[in-house]
């Protein structure tokens, strides 16, 4: 499970948060194929309860009521459509899996696919699932059923996570019924899953739901393939939980990665540091975990958040990310988000529960395209940025190199090449770069694909010319909004 399943020369993950099932499947044709992205995590797809106060917010997704594919974002055949469309373009569908527990205790209501729930009497019939199938105050000692404290691992996987009511996953019923929903997907062509909330999950039960997973469909994939799993461990290092618990059978979300990344690129600790970046940092192993910049939630203050850079960063958001993808550390994420009026009051964003861009009638917004790839309609699209996507390509590029050539200035600005295949120069200093670095690359003329790109021969920013000593010369301002160089065989006149 902790092997991606990507399409050969594929190897990042886009997320594209709460975007409409047609909406990917044109993605994945016009885009992420032609430009190299392995997979698209998408946000739940199974029916969810309805929150009108606040409208719409998007962590309604995160309340299950039933495992019928039919949310905001599409139904079962707009699903299926998009899983067949992206995989004839080679492109992968990661779903995220919210399996610990199902919706918020309160109250009682209608799904976004009909089905009828009430949380007070734990009673979810479009699965269904009674009052047996949750954990009670036999399995969780906390006194009001939800989790408080974090040093005790009882609590945190047998508690209620803010009120959510809690899935008794040591019963077979209940697994079966996660598995086969899980299995529903794989079935229709899906290629692996982002496990949300597994903290809270046994490390025990999840194995034994994963154990009961179909292999891939053979319309796709080579028979026998696994499906890739990615579990969302929130482990900043001070809880009684650990990532560790959780590698031995398939891959963590690393979230120290974006906090450590965020204070380097907004230059509060020098990036000559970064030599040494990956496991000597403290983190996982390379092969157990999935990176990233910034998530869906701790963009916005939720979920472990702050701190991260985000789009609203730009600047040093593209600096990181561009580091992340040059760099041969871990299974890489790209965040496609979209924008929401923030409203800081002491510290914190009142407007952060923000729902996607929507019609009138409270249906999403279609990402409508700018002229130039870039999205609309309060679509961010940062993997659409053209110093992301190309990075993506760079990735793709090098895959299977270490890091040669380590130049830093002693301070904030850093370079390496990967091999003999890439260089990349980061500035992130306070005066410029002028310096002759060896790249480690054969003689020629190189486009930067951050200032521009390749295109029929000629390259649209900057050229690079590489001696026959592999030396070129960089200048960097340290003033550019974009104080970046990369040059890949690739992307070579
Ligand atoms: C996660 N990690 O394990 C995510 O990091 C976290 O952001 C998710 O919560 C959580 N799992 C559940 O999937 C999000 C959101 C919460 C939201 C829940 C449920 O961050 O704010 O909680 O989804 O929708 C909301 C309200 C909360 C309320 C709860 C239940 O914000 O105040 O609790 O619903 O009604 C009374
Ligand atoms: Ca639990």
């Amino acid at each position: 499970w902790s092997n991606p399943t990507c399409a050969p020369g594929r190897h990042t993950i886009v997320h594209l948060f709460e975007w409409k099932r047609s909406d990917i499947a044109d993605e994945c044709e016009t885009f992420l194929g032609p430009y190299g992205y392995c997979e698209v995590q998408i946000s739940p797809p199974n029916e969810n309860r309805i929150v009108t106060s606040p409208n719409r917010p998007w962590w309604v997704r995160y309340q299950p009521v039933s495992y019928k594919i039919s949310t905001r974002s599409g139904d079962e055949n707009s699903f299926r459509n998009m899983v067949e469309r992206c995989n004839k373009v080679n492109v992968r569908i990661y779903v995220d899996a919210v399996v610990n527990h199902m919706t918020g205790s309160g109250g009682s209501g209608t799904g976004t696919g009909g089905s009828h729930w009430d949380g007070g009497s734990l009673s979810y019939p479009g699965v269904p699932f009674s009052s047996w199938d949750f954990n009670s105050f036999s399995e969780c000692h906390s006194g009001d059923g939800n989790i408080h404290n974090y040093n005790d691992p009882n609590e945190v996987r047998n508690c209620r996570l803010v009120s959510l009511v809690d899935l008794r996953m040591s019963k077979d019923y209940v697994r079966d019924k996660v598995a086969g929903y899980l299995n529903h997907m794989i079935d229709i062509g899906v290629a692996g899953f982002r496990v949300d909330a597994a903290k809270h999950m046994w490390p025990g039960d999840l194995r034994a739901v994963f154990g009961r997973l179909h292999t891939l469909n053979t319309k796709y994939f080579p028979s026998g393939t696994q499906p890739f799993i990615f579990q969302e461990v929130i482990d900043m290092g001070h809880e009684a939980i650990s990532a560790s618990e959780y590698t031995s059978f398939a891959r963590v979300t690393n979230f120290i990665y974006g906090i450590k990344l965020a204070d380097v690129f907004r230059g509060n600790n020098p990036a000559k540091y970064l030599r040494n970046w990956g496991e000597a940092w403290g983190m996982p192993n390379t092969n157990d975990v999935v990176v990233f910049i910034d998530n869906h939630d701790n963009q916005r203050g939720h979920g472990g958040g702050g701190g991260v850079l985000t789009h609203f960063e730009h600047r040093a958001y593209k600096m990181a990310t561009e580091f992340m993808l040059a760099h041969p550390y871990g299974f890489t994420r790209v965040m496609s988000s979209y924008d929401w009026p923030r409203n800081f009051q002491n510290g914190e964003d009142k407007n952060n529960w923000y729902g996607p861009p929507h019609n009138s009638d409270m249906s999403i917004k279609g990402r409508s395209l700018r002229s130039d790839k870039s999205c609309d309609n309060g679509w961010t699209c940062e993997h659409k940025w053209r110093q992301i996507y190309n990075m993506v390509a760079f990735r793709n590029v090098v895959m299977g190199t270490t890091i040669n050539n380590w130049w830093d200035n002693g301070n904030k600005a850093i370079a390496f090449s990967r091999g003999n295949k890439g260089f990349i120069v980061i500035n992130v200093d306070n005066s410029d770069v002028n310096a002759n670095l060896q790249t480690g690359l054969s003689q020629g003329t190189y486009c930067d694909v951050i200032s521009g790109e390749y295109v029929n021969g000629k390259c649209t920013g900057t050229e690079i010319h590489v001696g026959g000593d592999g030396h070129a010369h960089f200048h960097i301002s340290h003033t550019s909004e974009d104080p970046v160089v990369a040059i890949h065989i690739g992307a070579k006149k």
